[in-house]
C-alpha cells in the first residue's frame, strides 16, 4: 500500500485525469494505493469534483487551514495524514508522469531506506524542449547550487517517494517549494535513487513560479547548508559579507575624494560605511536566524573587534616581513597570512560574542 500526496491550488481543471491516469497505471501494475489531496482552499470546485470520483476511485482530499498557503507545508500535512509509511509526492498538473510510479514503488521494494527521484536530468530523463533558455538556466543554477546537500541529479523535483518512517516529520523546517530536498537533506535516508521521467510542461492551470519563490529558494539553501555544514558554512558566508565590506570600502573611498576630501580622510572615513555594512549583513543574513542583540551596543562591539582584527593583520604582516626572510620575499603570502589570521579572529569574536546568543530554530 502506497499513499499517493497530491498537494493541489487552482488545479480543479487536471484532478479527474489525473486520478483517472494514476488509477490505470496502478490496476496494471496491481498496486494497492490511496490517493490524497491536500488543497490549500483553492477558489475553484476542486471538492465537488473529488466527491464525484470517490465512488469509482480511492482518493480523498485534505483541507488543512490554519495556516497561510504553503506547498511545501501541504506536502508535509499529507505525509503525516497518510493511512500509509509508504508515500509519493507528485504534482496535479500532469507534469509527472503516472506510468513511472511502479518502477518507483520497486525502488522502494529495493530498499526501504532509500529516498526515491523522479529525475528529468539523469540518462533518460527529459522536459520539454521549449522551455524558455531562462528557465533551463534557473532550473540549472537552482540544482547546481544544491549539489553539496545531495547525489541527485534533479534534487528541485516534485516527484518522489518515500517511507515516512525515516523522516521526522515535526522537524522539517522548510521555505518555499523545495519540499523533496527538504526531506532528502534533513531525512535519515541510506541515499538517493533515481528514475527517469519525461517531463510535461502543464497546459491547464496557471503557474506559481516567480522571483518571490527564487529568494526563497537561497534562503531555503542556506538553512540546508547550515544543517549540513554548520560552522564552516557561517564562516564562508561570513568571508563573503567581508569580501562586499572590501567593496564598499573601494566605493566610498573613491565617493569622499570626489567630493573633495584628500586622500587619507577619505581612506580614514571610508572605513566607517564599510564596516557598518558588514556589521548589518552579518546581522540580517550570516547570523539571520539567532536572536538579535541590540543593535547600537552591537555596533560598536563589531567596530572594536574589527579593529582589532586589523590590527592583528597588520601586526601578522609587520612581524612575518621583519622576522621571516621567506616573507620579506614572497609578501603577498605575508599579507594573505595577515588578512587569515584577522578572518579567523573576528569569526571567532562575532560567532562566539558580538552576535552570540542561542539560535532561535
Ligand atoms: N496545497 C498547495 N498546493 C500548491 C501550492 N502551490 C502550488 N501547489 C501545487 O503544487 C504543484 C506544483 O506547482 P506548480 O505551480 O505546477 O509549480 P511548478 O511545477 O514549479 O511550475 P509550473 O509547472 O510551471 O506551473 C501543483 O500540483 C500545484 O497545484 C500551494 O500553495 N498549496
Ligand atoms: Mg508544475
Amino acid at each position: 500500500m502506497i499513499t499517493i500526496v497530491v498537494p493541489t491550488y487552482k488545479e480543479a481543471g487536471n484532478i479527474t485525469v489525473l486520478v483517472r491516469n494514476v488509477d490505470d497505471v496502478m490496476r496494471a501494475a496491481e498496486l494497492a494505493y490511496e490517493m490524497l489531496i491536500v488543497d490549500d482552499n483553492s477558489p475553484d470546485e476542486i471538492i465537488q469534483v473529488v466527491a464525484s470520483l470517490q465512488p469509482e476511485f480511492p482518493v480523498r482530499i485534505l483541507l488543512p487551514s490554519g495556516r497561510p498557503r504553503d506547498l511545501s507545508l501541504s506536502v508535509i500535512d499529507g505525509i503525516k495524514a497518510a493511512d500509509s509509511d509508504r508515500v509519493l509526492v507528485m504534482d496535479a498538473d500532469l507534469s509527472h508522469p503516472p506510468q513511472v510510479i511502479p518502477a518507483m514503488v520497486a525502488k522502494l521494494d529495493q530498499d526501504e531506506n532509500s529516498f526515491v527521484m523522479g529525475s528529468r536530468y539523469m540518462a533518460g530523463g527529459s522536459f520539454d524542449r521549449d522551455w524558455s533558455l531562462w528557465r533551463f538556466f534557473n532550473s540549472h543554477v537552482a540544482t547546481l547550487l544544491a549539489s553539496p546537500l545531495t547525489t541527485s541529479s534533479d534534487p528541485m523535483s516534485g516527484f518522489f517517494a518515500l517511507n515516512r518512517q525515516f523522516v521526522d516529520v515535526e522537524s522539517l523546517r522548510p521555505i518555499g517549494y523545495k519540499i523533496g530536498l527538504e526531506l532528502m537533506v534533513r531525512g535519515r535516508f541510506s541515499g538517493v535513487s533515481e528514475v527517469a521521467i519525461q517531463f510535461k510542461d502543464r497546459t491547464v492551470g496557471e503557474s506559481k513560479m516567480n522571483f518571490g519563490q527564487q529568494w526563497k529558494y537561497l534562503r531555503h539553501l542556506r538553512r540546508l547548508y547550515l544543517h549540513r555544514f554548520k560552522g564552516w558554512a557561517e564562516f564562508v558566508h561570513y568571508g563573503a559579507v567581508g569580501a562586499s565590506g572590501f567593496v564598499v570600502d573601494i566605493l566610498f573611498y573613491y565617493l569622499f575624494q570626489y567630493l573633495g576630501l584628500g586622500h587619507q580622510s577619505a581612506r580614514a572615513l571610508s572605513f566607517w560605511p564599510a564596516v557598518s555594512s558588514n556589521w548589518a549583513l552579518n546581522r540580517v543574513t550570516t547570523f539571520g536566524e539567532r536572536k538579535r542583540r541590540p543593535r547600537t551596543r552591537q555596533w560598536l562591539e563589531f567596530v572594536g573587534s574589527s579593529m582589532i582584527g586589523f590590527s592583528l593583520n597588520w601586526g601578522i604582516y609587520y612581524w612575518l616581513t621583519s622576522q621571516v626572510a621567506f616573507f620579506d620575499e614572497f609578501r603577498l603570502l605575508a599579507l594573505i597570512g595577515g588578512i587569515a589570521g584577522a578572518s579567523l579572529f573576528n569569526f571567532a569574536a562575532s560567532t562566539l560574542f558580538i552576535y552570540s546568543e542561542k539560535r532561535i530554530g
